[in-house]
């Protein structure tokens, strides 16, 4: 391990974004600083130092750290997400401007949809800079609003500790719950006190479902079998603005929804498809060339930096801020219907 105060030499070879942008000159005139929280660079670049197979590296660890690292986070939200400094974010989680008629009805194609949106509580801190008390005290708060839930949303909070080996696995192996010990989360900070102020809440169906303390306080998710996108989204929103009336979430003009990774800022949406595509798929290049022209991104079915499985294949949106929650899912559900199309004709 190298000393924390010196420029950590990364091989040549490696492809993150804080690879790209941390130069020696820029770590040195920012290791010195820190947020208000006592949040330094060092923590916001641990992931990436010790993962050098990261594809962004860097965790924020409250709102000020987007200030404060300003010279390493400006370059990566712009590169991630076309997004100036100058610009402002923008929102519209109005479902009656979603042109998203169900692309698969016969279900041939899609598995499964899901869009979630990751929030934190205001005027605390982001996950790797958060105390073990000001964690619990989010836990009990937002596990309280949620308890209060009525109607298809309601449904019961269940703490990670405590919670049986067997129940996490299948939860996990379902899609439903967030995996343990993941090493980039973990380099950041965000596995303190595991398990302790983790926990999910679903209702009876598990087509909603907030993950609490994970990486962000809250994933707030809608899923569900099939292709209904619409429905999907129309079940997020208005959860989303049942939370919302009783937990203040952290948000700024110009970043939008605060998040501790930067690729999840401004809406902090991924909307994704589980869909089999197997011929598409034996085409990497094409598969790749109608993702980028979406803006698109695949993930394997068991989550980031995992594989596919018999082809199938996670599709989201890549892009979150500078474009409302309806650009995004719409981004997706574009993509979709003209990979749905490829298929077809090969
Ligand atoms: P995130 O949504 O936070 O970006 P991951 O990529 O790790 O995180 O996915 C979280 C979980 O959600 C994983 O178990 C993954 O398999 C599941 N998931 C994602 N999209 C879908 C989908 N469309 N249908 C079913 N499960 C999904
Ligand atoms: C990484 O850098 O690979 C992880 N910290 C996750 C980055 C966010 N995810 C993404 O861009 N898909």
């Amino acid at each position: 391990m190298n000393d924390k105060n010196e420029f950590p030499e990364l091989p040549a070879d490696c492809k993150s974004q804080l690879c790209k942008h941390l130069s020696k000159e820029l770590f040195e005139t920012l290791k010195d600083k820190e947020t208000s929280n006592g949040f330094t660079l060092r923590q916001a670049i641990n992931s990436g130092v010790e993962n050098i197979d990261s594809g962004i590296g860097v965790y924020a660890g409250d709102e000020e750290s987007y200030t404060t690292f300003s010279g390493l986070f400006d370059p990566i939200i712009e590169e991630y997400h076309g997004f100036s400094k100058e610009d402002k974010h923008k929102s519209n989680l109005d479902p009656a401007d979603l042109n998203a008629p169900n692309p698969d009805p016969d279900g041939d194609f899609i598995v499964s949809t899901r869009i979630r949106v990751g929030r934190n509580v205001a005027d605390l801190p982001l996950g790797p800079a958060i105390s073990r008390d000001q964690r619990n005290d989010i836990e009990h708060q937002v596990s309280g609003a949620l308890n209060g839930l009525t109607g298809s949303l309601a449904g019961t909070y269940f703490p990670l500790q405590g919670m049986s080996e067997a129940d996490s696995t299948q939860l996990i192996a379902d899609h439903f719950l967030f995996k343990a010990g993941d090493r980039f989360l973990e380099a950041a900070g965000l596995n303190r006190d595991w398990p302790e102020g983790r926990g999910i809440y679903h209702n009876d169906e598990k087509t909603f479902l907030v993950w609490v303390n994970e990486e962000d306080q809250l994933r707030i998710i809608s899923m569900q079998m099939g292709g209904d996108i619409k429905e999907v989204f129309t079940r997020l929103s208005n959860a989303i603005s049942e939370i919302e009336q009783q937990v203040p979430f952290s948000y700024t003009e110009h970043l939008g929804y605060l998040t501790s990774c930067p690729t999840n800022l401004g809406t902090a949406m991924r909307a994704s498809v589980h869909i089999a595509l197997p011929k598409l798929a034996a085409d990497m290049e094409v598969f790749e060339k109608i993702a980028d022209q979406y803006h698109l991104q695949i993930r394997g079915i068991h989550g980031e930096h995992s594989e596919s499985e018999g082809g199938v294949y996670d599709i989201s949106n890549r892009r979150r801020l500078g474009v409302t929650e309806v650009e995004c899912v719409q981004d997706m559900y574009d993509g979709v219907v003209a990979m749905i199309a490829a298929e077809k004709a090969l």
